[in-house]
């Protein structure tokens, strides 16, 4: 009998590790309701990996389920409140990606600032030798940087950039305890405090377009706006609009609203250093999220308590 469903693409190691656990293996949650309803009927957990929205109806059809544990540190696109209400515990992988989430985001801050893909361009396409060095770019260390979001990911990044000497602002839902960062109590005032800003808030509805139009207006037409939280917390009409006429420097994201599909508007502008979500994307870093998934299914299908429960149940 199935006891576990393990949705979502999963490396060979992550699937034959599931496998040992019993589980089957299903590549999207739409393949859900098309399994037969007996097997339905038998499974107690989900290794969810995806981005589909997994809604009170999926989990109806799983009448047994007690757990669903997500790859990943964000959950938003799990309805964890149907999921409360039906008994089942809900995890995630939290942590174990903080430090490759930061990593690429200053990466993505520099490379944005000092002009990579257009340097590289230009070595590529023989430019550099036909046309000649490039315009100069901007200086990275030193520059004022407004983290938006100062959670697990938010403090790493922030911490991060303080041997690059910039000055540290960031927004919260309350001042935390930091070492001479600024709180600003809204993320326009955040903007306008500073040259760059990277957006590092959960996802959800509680942080749907929180980057404004207004916010991307105070950041300035010097401003760099970075994204490795979710494509959601953007008012992407607003960013393009922005990036097209200038009113922004330039900006990195790693996330998109509809992802993997990208507005096409979006990825063709030359100011956007663009990248396929590849946030926790390292073979050391997936290996800890997918032993981490499967430490929670294993606590909560033996009668423990999860490892890394964001619900109580
Ligand atoms: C995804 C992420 O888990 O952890 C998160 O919240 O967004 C990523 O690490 C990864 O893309 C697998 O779906």
């Amino acid at each position: 009998m199935t006891r576990i469903l393990a949705i979502g693409s999963y490396t060979d190691t992550d699937s034959a590790a599931l496998a040992g656990m019993g589980a089957q293996a299903l590549p999207s949650l739409d393949a859900l309701a098309s399994l037969p309803q007996d097997l339905r009927s038998g499974v107690e957990g989900l290794a969810y990996k995806g981005h589909a929205a997994l809604g009170g109806d999926s989990m109806d059809l799983l009448p047994g389920l007690r757990v669903i544990a997500n790859f990943g540190v964000g959950y938003d696109a799990i309805d964890v409140e149907a999921a409360t209400a039906r008994g089942i515990v809900v995890t995630n992988t939290p942590d174990v990606l903080n430090d490759d989430v930061a990593d690429l985001a200053v990466g993505m801050l520099i490379a944005q600032n000092r002009g990579f893909e257009p340097a590289m361009a230009a070595v590529r396409s023989g430019d550099w030798s036909a046309k000649g060095d490039l315009p100069l770019a901007r200086k990275m260390s030193g520059r004022r940087v407004g983290v938006l979001g100062l959670g697990r990911i938010g403090q790493e990044i922030a911490a991060r950039l303080v041997p690059f000497k910039c000055e540290i602002h960031y927004w919260s839902r309350s001042p935390k305890s930091t070492p001479g960062w600024t709180f600003h109590d809204d993320p326009v005032a955040l903007a306008r405090a500073v040259d760059d800003m990277i957006v590092a808030v959960v996802g959800g509805p509680e942080t749907e377009g929180l980057v404004s139009a207004q916010v991307i207006e105070a950041l300035g037409t010097d401003g760099v706006l970075v994204n490795i939280a979710r494509g959601s917390v953007i008012d992407e009409a607003a960013l393009i609009e922005a990036l097209e006429q200038g009113r922004i420097r330039g900006a990195a994201l790693d996330v998109f609203r509809g992802e993997p599909h990208v507005d096409p508007r979006l990825a063709r502008l030359p100011n956007l250093l663009p990248l396929p979500h590849i946030g926790s994307a390292t073979v050391e870093t997936r290996a800890a999220m997918g032993a981490l998934q499967r430490r929670n299914l294993q606590a909560v299908l033996a009668g423990d308590a999860a490892v890394t429960p964001v619900n109580a149940v």
